[in-house]
């Protein structure tokens, strides 16, 4: 019997969807309470569309729309009372809304669907409303598959756009977007419609990398090339993870001068590429590697681990109370570190104190990784990198990012990495690059063979870089470059990112370790049909298909 449906990430049980209990760990209760939430937004959404001409300012449900899907992001929060307090606080806050449609007169037939009418009666009965609204509620299954393309990416979205707001740069534009996106997904809309949404949603991706990007480098400045060290110092540390900058920038702020190290563990890792965090002298390395190797290498950290968004996996006992969230993340169990009041910063001094108390990281890798392969610092390495591809020193350039996840199936990036031939070079962004960035790979007159430009958000990076190569070389389009595209993917970040890159015009993306379990044959077609996505194949095989052997 089926408890659950959710088929949202690239570890969907059996390739089509978890229904028993969730491989990320969640369990029926949670992914009903998570499609809930999302729920709650559609049906927030509905008013917002319909007073946002006569009210300028919404920015509070705005907000409460972007943080509720960040919410249910893969990974992000195990915790159900998150969840009912939402939920709860959303359908009041629809409701005011709705009051407020009717005073001002305003009439529209979507104030009718159910999502903006249902009512709260009684905590006890959420989980009796959200068996009648999850995923399989659509019975047609191309619908079904566009649906799930659009919020997937509104999701990645949401993630990117709170991260910019935090650092006080936002796009209303990008809110309206994901009003009428979502209140789309509650129409009866043909194919055809639903497909153009999910190119448009593309679009708004971009348009949040681009918010996101700009956030952060005019907050921290432009990544620049760093070794990072990836060994261990032999004062107590707090290990941080996550994709939030503006927590590791209060964060460094506030152990300085304490006696106690901080490191990076997974995403947070490109911290170290950015000026104003390079300065800390207490900001030690990178420890460890992608978010599924947590469960071990928490353990030999020793010290307090702050999860700033996702990937969190379930904290072991060994360690759970070393672990805090913050955020949209949330365990049961895990304590929290509040949010930050109007013009303050989160009290971290909890996680200090425990920290002072705990031996120093255990050692389990040494030397140094590089990165900070930006768009900016590629930029100034632009008249090297030509050269080396006007001589043919570089005749390839292969774009490798997203995400990494615990499948076997994966082994085959690092393969794939360590099997190009000497002159390729590899372009990452987002915990894919786990999979090689250690490897021996060398480098090319000096430019090292795997560019990072940072997290999953920075893939945008990628594409600037791709666009400088193009105008350099006299290309007319990207498609004409001798790069290809080799993406990992895992959550829901990275269906936006492969969102954004198709509406850049890139073409004929390799997309794996598995297509993503949503997708129904006919929209696959479309995927193929236009823009020559496919799934991965054996390495070698692959390498043929891209002439790289
Ligand atoms: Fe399964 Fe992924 Fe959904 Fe978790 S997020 S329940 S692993 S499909
Ligand atoms: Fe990774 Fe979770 Fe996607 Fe930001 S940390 S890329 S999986």
């Amino acid at each position: 019997m089926e408890n659950m449906f959710c088929s949202q990430c690239q570890e969907a049980a059996k390739g089509t969807g978890c229904t028993i209990v969730g491989v990320c760990g969640k369990d029926a209760d949670l992914s009903a309470l998570q499609d809930l939430l999302v729920y709650v937004t559609k049906g927030i959404a509905i008013y917002r569309t319909a007073l946002i001409t006569k009210e300028n300012e919404c920015k509070k449900s705005a907000d409460f729309i972007i943080e509720s899907l960040f919410m249910t992001i893969t990974n992000a929060n195990f915790d159900d009372a998150s969840f009912v307090k939402a939920i709860t606080e959303g359908v009041e806050m629809r409701n005011k809304m709705k009051a407020k449609a009717l005073e001002l007169g305003i009439e529209n037939e979507l104030f009718n669907h159910d999502a903006a009418t249902w009512e709260l009666d009684n905590v006890n009965t959420l989980l009796e409303k959200a068996s009648t609204i999850g995923v399989l509620s659509t019975e047609n299954e191309d619908v079904r598959s566009l649906r799930e393309l659009i919020q997937g990416g509104l999701k990645g979205i949401a993630a990117y756009v709170s991260h910019a707001d935090k650092l006080n740069f936002d796009n209303n534009e990008i809110a309206l977007f994901v009003d009428k996106a979502l209140v789309a997904t509650l129409q009866d809309l043909p194919v055809a419609d639903l497909i153009a949404l999910t190119l448009e949603t593309g679009k708004f991706g971009v348009d949040a990398m681009v918010l996101l990007d700009n956030a952060n480098t005019t907050s921290y400045g432009h990544p620049e090339i760093t070794e990072v060290n990836i060994g261990v110092g032999n004062k107590p540390g707090i290990l941080i993870s996550g994709h939030d900058l503006k927590d590791i920038e209060e964060l460094l702020r506030q152990t300085e001068g304490t006696g106690v190290d901080v490191y990076t563990h997974s995403e947070m890792l490109p911290a170290h590429y950015y000026p104003a965090f390079k300065k800390y002298s207490h900001f030690v390395g990178n420890y460890g590697n992608a978010w599924w190797k947590q469960d071990k290498e928490f353990v030999t950290f020793n010290g307090p681990i702050l999860m700033t968004t996702n990937c969190i996996t379930k904290p072991k006992d060994s360690y759970i109370n070393r672990v805090y969230t913050t955020g949209s993340v949330g365990f049961t169990g895990v304590k929290h570190v509040a949010d930050r009041a109007e013009g303050g910063e989160k009290d971290f001094s909890e996680i200090i104190e425990q920290a002072k108390k705990c031996d120093a990281p255990t050692q389990i890798e040494e030397g140094t990784i590089i990165g900070g392969f930006a768009h900016n610092q590629v930029k100034q390495l632009a008249p090297q990198i030509l050269e080396a591809v006007n001589t043919g020193a570089v005749k390839n350039f292969v774009v490798m990012a997203g995400c990494d996840g615990r499948m076997k199936s994966r082994d085959y990036y690092t393969e794939f990495a360590d099997e190009l031939p000497q002159d390729s070079i590899v372009l990452t962004a987002g915990c894919a690059k786990f999979r090689y960035n250690k490897l021996d790979m060398g480098d090319i007159g000096g430019i090292p063979r795997v560019l990072d430009a940072g997290q999953c958000n920075d893939s945008y990076s990628l594409v600037v870089t791709a666009l400088l190569l193009k105008d350099a070389l006299g290309l007319e389009s990207i498609n004409d470059l001798p790069i290809h595209y080799n993406i990992a993917w895992y959550e829901q970040k990275a269906v936006i990112v492969l969102l954004a890159l198709l509406h850049l015009g890139v073409k004929n993306i390799k997309l794996g370790p598995t297509l993503p379990a949503f997708l129904s044959p006919n929209v696959v077609n479309v995927l193929v049909d236009n823009f020559g996505i496919s799934g991965i194949n054996t390495v070698e095989a692959d390498l043929k298909e891209f002439g790289l052997n």
